[in-house]
């Protein structure tokens, strides 16, 4: 992923009103580097060391991180507490989690700590109707877009993590898994909608070191297609 960077209120701005001024001050302020890289840090694409398949163990923490967006409509920065993803290097949130890179054929570990208060009025002990949003301290992590296990400590999310447990997933990526650009956010239900919009949610790349030519009898065009595809834009 290239250096990009995103002024998220900024095109809200835009958005809602092509006219409004965006003073420099506020720009300068609001732009987002990318987050920081974990998982497989350095390395050259084409370095065929680089490509054994590896353990890789990173850290998220989802804590409360107080912040700052620009509100349009007032010309002026909101102040914001947001649920986020911290991490190593990431200690100051800035609305999105760390990247994660991995490599197919990678084991991939990620230690996720709830480290949200348990005070949570949301959550009661009896929940009248469970498709009302509640539970707002309560996360999992679901690894969106990996063709991966979505049962047990993988994928899985069926799991509920509290405030103050945490548990260490393991994604066995496969080793024909196509490169790509997926994102990793939480999946509980009655939580995900509010935690995602808080900023709860990182990009996941997998990385290939070259086009794999081969092709596995069963796998379908459709498949075969979708191989092609990430060799291309994995160059
Ligand atoms: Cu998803």
């Amino acid at each position: 992923m290239r250096n990009v960077a995103l002024v998220f209120s900024a095109v809200v701005a835009f958005i809602a009103n092509p006219q409004a001024a965006f003073p420099e001050s506020a720009r300068v302020e609001a732009v987002l580097k990318n987050p920081p890289v974990m998982g497989r840090t350095g390395g050259a694409l084409g370095d065929p060391k680089a490509a054994a398949p590896r353990d890789l163990l990173v850290a998220l923490s989802v804590e409360y991180r107080d912040g700052q967006m620009w509100n349009p409509s007032t010309n002026r920065f909101d102040r914001v507490r947001l649920r986020s993803y911290v991490s190593k290097g990431i200690e100051n949130a800035k609305l999105v989690g760390s990247t994660i890179v991995a490599r197919p054929g990678d084991t991939l570990r990620v230690r996720l700590t709830n480290n949200l208060p348990a005070d949570d009025p949301s959550c009661q002990r009896q929940q009248a109707n469970i498709n009302i949003p509640h539970c707002f301290n309560s996360t999992n992590l679901h690894m969106h877009g990996l063709w991966v296990s979505p049962a047990g400590n993988s994928d899985n999310v069926f799991l509920t993590f509290r405030p103050g447990m945490h548990f260490e997933h393991e994604y066995s990526i496969p080793e024909d898994h196509p490169a790509g650009t997926f994102w990793y956010h939480p999946h509980l239900h009655g939580s995900t909608a509010l935690q995602v919009s808080s900023g709860m949610g990182g990009a996941l790349i997998l990385r290939v070191t070259a086009c794999r030519r081969r092709i596995e009898p069963a796998i379908s065009m459709f498949c075969f297609d979708r191989h092609r595809l990430s060799c291309f834009l994995s160059g």
